[in-house]
């Protein structure tokens, strides 16, 4: 049966990136439909004619013989969907089941567990930087010093160490030794962690080894990922 038409609604700045590697993995033919985020960093409205929450990544199916569309949305899901529709040679999936298993373990993780501290972080750094006067600033700051270190920068460590330690397990992989959609999904938080200085990679060698192995494989990521 022919594939549907694959339709990527990417917006600048965004997470929406993972998608195309996965396609590129998968040597899938795609469209990409761009969005530029606004002045104030949130995705257009546009976005929400396509689903109601409008946020990206979305990912349009249509049947190329009836049109019929169906519209994708969370990047976890979409990895799942393309991945067990779309991965028909196992490029990026694993035979074993415990590590097929692992590897859908890893979709829900990267964006349950491991981003929203993160995306939490960002929105306190931006906070720390707002232009407010003395002494207004120093209780502002440390009141965000405060939340962060009990429910986002502090909470992580955790989390790094397991990741690290997993990755360190796998010969360089979340998962089996080989390139996997959980490690493509998990990429972006795990620059985030580097990128708001959370954690450095001297500290993290095999997450750097992932990130740079991902990277020396075409991945580019252009994202100043706010949410
Ligand atoms: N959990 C969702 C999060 C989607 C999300 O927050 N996307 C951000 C881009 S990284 C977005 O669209 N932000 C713009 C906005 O919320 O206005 C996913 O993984 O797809």
């Amino acid at each position: 049966m022919a594939l549907p038409l694959i339709r990527v609604h990417w917006l600048n700045d965004s997470r929406a990136f993972r998608v195309l590697f996965l396609l590129e993995q998968l040597k899938l033919d795609y469209e990409i439909v761009s969005y530029r985020r606004d002045e104030d960093f949130r995705a257009p409205a546009e976005l929400k004619k396509v689903h109601p929450l409008g946020r990206a990544p979305l990912i349009e199916l249509e049947d190329r013989s009836t049109g019929k569309k169906k519209v994708l949305a969370e990047s976890g899901y979409i990895f799942q969907y393309i991945l067990s529709h779309f991965d028909t040679d196992g490029v990026l999936k694993n035979n074993d089941p415990d590590m097929a298993e692992k590897i859908q373990y890893y979709l829900y993780y990267a964006e349950g567990s491991l981003q929203p501290p993160l995306t939490m972080e960002r929105l306190l750094l931006m906070a720390k930087k707002a232009p407010v006067p003395f002494p207004i600033s120093y209780l502002v700051g440390m009141v965000i010093g405060q939340i962060s270190s009990k429910y986002s920068a502090g909470r992580l460590k955790n989390q790094i160490d397991y990741v690290e330690a997993e990755i360190a397990k796998n010969q360089g992989f979340l998962v089996g030794g080989k390139l996997s959609g959980a490690d493509i999904l998990i990429s972006y938080p795990l620059m985030s962690v580097f990128d708001v200085g959370i954690a450095h990679k001297k500290d993290y060698p095999n997450i750097s080894k992932l990130l740079d192995t991902l990277s020396n494989s075409g991945f580019l990521c252009h994202c100043k990922g706010k949410g």
